[in-house]
């Protein structure tokens, strides 16, 4: 595992310089989900793939900007998924953006993921590793110094939630106007890495992408981006579902592009929804 780690904060390093040289342009390819690959997009996974070709204890890399896993050795025992670099359509306008690791062991599945990871890039280089509890580290004088546990609080202040509102159910319509009506600040930059990290670092709130008419399974990737943030929320104390289920962790993986609604928050946003929808 430490060399797994080791490869992240290698990988994190490289693409945050890596941003600040950037090349915004497109490349005339689309990845599986439809999305047109930038060359940002494409180069940071090209810097992890040659870093973790290297690490002996890794089976498989697991890309959004891979069509196929990707086999390195065969008899190792972890799977590497990840998403290279989320939020990369903010970068031109200077926001913060990110990359999520999630390593599994033997299988991609929510059981079997042992810990999980992300960086990022905003004024500052920062990390999150989690395998029992998520620490934050910060990049400072070429290496990453552990700053705090981070830890969610039972009830939040803060409400991120994405896609087009003209998809929005009326179920999440409502729920999203009770979190507004008590109070909850709106809080939204379009880079799920950025927004996660910011309600996870205030102590609580909602994050949310739900089902919408026009992409009734959402838009965010449930193996290398739902299921490693699911896995840093419950263990910072917090909670999950995907509408239905008590927990994201609870998901099957049917594919690995596959995704799913998602709702990330303190216990008391989620079994406020969870106890709304069974009344
Ligand atoms: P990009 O990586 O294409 O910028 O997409 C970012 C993202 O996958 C996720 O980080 C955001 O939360 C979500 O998409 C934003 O999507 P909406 O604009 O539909 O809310």
């Amino acid at each position: 595992m430490n060399e797994i780690l080791k490869a992240i904060k290698e990988s994190s390093i490289k693409i945050s310089e890596l941003l600040k040289d950037a090349d915004f342009g497109y490349t005339s390819h689309t990845n599986h989900t439809g999305d047109t690959q930038l060359k940002l997009d494409v180069r940071s996974d090209e810097l992890i793939t040659e870093i973790f070709s290297g690490v002996k204890s890794v089976k498989a890399l697991i890309s959004e900007e891979k069509d196929e896993a990707l086999s390195l050795n065969e008899d190792a025992d972890f799977i590497v998924a990840y998403d290279p670099l989320d939020g990369s359509s903010l970068v031109d306008v200077n926001f913060a953006v990110g990359s999520i690791f999630g390593i599994y062991k033997n299988k991609v599945s929510a059981k079997n993921l042992v810990a999980s990871a992300y960086a990022v890039y905003g004024p500052r280089l920062e990390l999150v590793i989690c395998g029992d509890k998520p620490i934050l580290y910060r990049y400072k004088n070429g290496e990453f110094v552990a700053v705090k546990e981070l830890k969610l609080n039972e009830k939040g202040k803060l409400n991120a939630t994405g896609a087009s509102q003209w998809g929005w159910s009326k179920e999440h319509r409502k729920f999203i106007k009770s979190l507004f009506d008590e109070k909850y600040r709106l809080r939204y930059s379009g880079a799920m890495v950025a927004d996660l990290h910011q309600i996870l670092l205030k102590g609580g709130g909602l994050f949310s992408y739900p089902a919408t008419t026009d992409a009734p399974n959402g838009k965010l990737r449930v193996t290398f981006e739902v299921l490693p943030f699911a896995y840093i929320y419950e263990k910072a104390g917090g909670a999950t579902t995907d509408g239905k289920n008590s927990s994201l962790l609870e998901l099957e993986v049917k594919q690995i592009h596959a995704t799913t609604p998602c709702y990330f928050g303190s216990k008391y946003e989620i079994s406020k929804l969870l106890g709304e929808k069974c009344e």
